[in-house]
């Protein structure tokens, strides 16, 4: 299954023989810890509360009824759930059964769903329909009916109940001969996650149990994690960094508590933080600048705050003003964090110097990790000087799933993955992200591709050309703006667009909104060079050189 995107023999071997692949399944994760600590509780949501013994009964339920329901080892399954219990459980019965759960963002709409569908030829769609943004089971069989391979939508209702209802099918039946059967291996695709992109369509991540194991352990080795940690998911668990770095599945496998809210309000998560005594929690820089805000505002904030012994901020660049804030706010707790979905994860450390803290991204995490620092011809730049980042490693892909042309574009023949970073490592061998030059806008906590958006709104009858990049924002960190030539035409009607307009058009095709131009500026045309035409990558490099020198 993982044609294309597999590690080469001898590295397997090496990866094996120095104990970073250890053929452990990633569906056994919480295993020593219920048998350890099975009163303990496991997965704290807004609504529910359960134990580590509970948490294995729930997936061992929840593995028979999909079993039932027909889906079977290699499938792939569409997982669209909010922070809550059942994402964890859903989750980790899917691989128990061998079954590929393909992680998808709450915000994605038809467009999204239907296309990550076909890339992964999903059989079934797991989604939320009780979601605010909009009937769940409506967009599933919206979905549904453009995608062939998907032959069944299951809904958060109906995996809530199969988890908590009894088994009705008794012991020695067919199912519970099902472990014995030949399932993939912990060599194999556990599960499939959404890269950021910069290409019009997505591209499937696929993590394998040995590599996404290895990067989970040493994450709670670097980040000491222990039993008694809890572990506070703010941002959408479906994310690598929550979910691994070393997220509610660190704290899975050290036997901690893991706390899943759906609430971004600050006042009810600092609450929230003093009421279950979180002691780590991720952030991506916007979330952090707005906690920030808050915090001088509200005397009490960092009393409430005194369980903290880990702060994480990642995702996106972390200015040094804002670090510098945080380190204030919860001193000794601050943590940064550089990593990516394809594997990579750097982290600094607590007890670094304060210079490391806020001006670094840190160290990567593992001594098996090879980085290198080149040009655009893939030379290595000379020592300190910044780069393209080149990463290999024991958990970083060897290439995206079931893309044989974006593994061209996005690996090296020697299999080191193109970040699409700029940067540059300092003498004490901390690492600093200057820039990217992938074609992304880092928007709030998420990663939009420009290509994509443009593809969209090439589609408009009222647009001629359009160019998506990215402008500073204070908040968001940073916005997208779309660059528009009209469509000349006398009747051409300028109020479409207006971004109401675009956002309504894009809404109608079944966009995520947060994919919305944040500005619509009209242009007369696109500058050209003396060579005709160029491609939009230089376009978009040089409307932002253009956009800079005029302000
Ligand atoms: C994390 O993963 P992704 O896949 O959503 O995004 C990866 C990209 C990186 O290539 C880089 O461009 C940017 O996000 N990034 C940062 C950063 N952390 C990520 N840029 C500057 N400073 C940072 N600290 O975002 C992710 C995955 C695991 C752990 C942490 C973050």
């Amino acid at each position: 299954m993982a044609e294309g995107c597999e590690w080469p023999t001898d590295v397997v071997e090496s990866y094996r023989r120095n104990g970073y692949w250890t053929g452990e399944r990633l569906d056994r994760i919480a295993d020593a810890a219920a048998a350890r600590t099975p009163e303990k509780l496991a997965v704290i949501d807004d609504h529910d509360q359960i134990t580590y013994a509970e948490l294995l009964q729930r997936v061992d339920r929840l593995a028979a009824s999909f079993s039932r329901r027909g889906l079977a080892d290699r499938d792939r399954v569409i997982l669209q759930l909010p922070n809550r219990i059942e994402l964890i459980t859903a989750a980790t019965a899917l691989m128990r059964i061998g079954v590929v759960p393909v992680y998808c963002l709450g915000s994605s709409r038809r467009r999204e769903l239907a296309a990550i569908s076909h890339r992964a030829l999903a059989v079934a769609l797991i989604v939320d329909a009780t979601s605010e943004d909009g009937d769940g089971a409506q967009l599933a069989a919206d979905v549904v009916a453009e995608v062939d391979s998907l032959k069944d939508v299951i809904t958060s209702e109906e995996i809530r109940s199969a988890s908590t209802i009894p088994d009705p099918v008794p012991s020695g039946s067919s199912f519970q001969s099902r472990p014995t059967q030949q399932i993939a291996g912990p060599d194999d695709v556990a599960f499939l996650q959404l890269s950021g992109g910069t290409t019009g369509t997505p591209k499937l991540i696929p993590r394998t149990h040995d590599d996404y194991l290895y990067s989970v352990r040493r994450s709670n080795e670097v980040c000491g994690l222990v039993q008694d940690d809890v572990f506070l998911a703010v941002l959408p668990a479906v994310h690598n960094f929550p979910m691994s770095s070393p997220g509610f599945l660190g704290a899975l496998m050290a036997g901690g508590t893991v706390v899943l809210t759906e609430s971004q309000h600050p006042a009810q998560v600092f609450d929230l933080i003093a009421r279950c005594g979180a002691s780590i929690v991720p952030l991506v820089p916007p979330m952090a600048h707005v906690w920030a805000n808050f915090a001088d505002m509200d005397p009490a904030a960092a009393s409430k705050f005194s369980s903290l012994r880990l702060l994480q901020v990642g995702g996106a660049k972390l200015v040094p003003e804002l670090a510098r804030r945080l380190v204030n706010l919860v001193p000794g707790a601050v943590q940064q964090v550089f990593g990516m979905a394809e594997g990579l994860v750097c982290y600094t450390d607590p007890d670094d110097d304060i210079d490391i803290i806020i001006n670094t991204q840190g160290r990567p995490m593992s001594p098996a990790d090879e980085i290198r620092i080149v040009d655009h011809h893939d030379q290595p730049v000379p020592e300190g000087d910044s780069g393209h980042l080149l990463a290999r490693g024991p958990y970083t892909i060897r290439g995206y799933f079931n893309a044989p042309d974006a593994n061209h574009r996005s690996f090296t023949d020697d299999g080191f993955y193109r970040t699409g970073d700029i940067a540059r490592i300092r003498a004490d061998g901390t690492l600093v992200v200057e820039g990217r030059s992938k074609d992304q806008i880092h928007r709030g906590g998420e990663k939009i591709s420009a290509e994509e958006v443009e593809d969209i709104l090439l589609a408009h009858p009222s647009v001629d050309d359009v160019v998506v990049v990215a402008e500073p924002d204070e908040f968001l960190g940073e916005r997208s703006v779309a660059v528009i030539v009209a469509h000349n035409e006398p009747q051409h009607d300028e109020s479409a667009l207006r971004r109401a307009s675009i956002a309504e058009y894009m809404r109608n095709r079944g966009v995520d909104a947060m994919k919305v131009p944040d500005r619509v500026d009209l242009t007369d045309s696109f500058p050209v060079t003396g060579v005709g035409k160029i491609s939009r990558a230089q376009l978009r490099t040089l409307i932002r050189e253009q956009r800079s020198t005029a302000k």
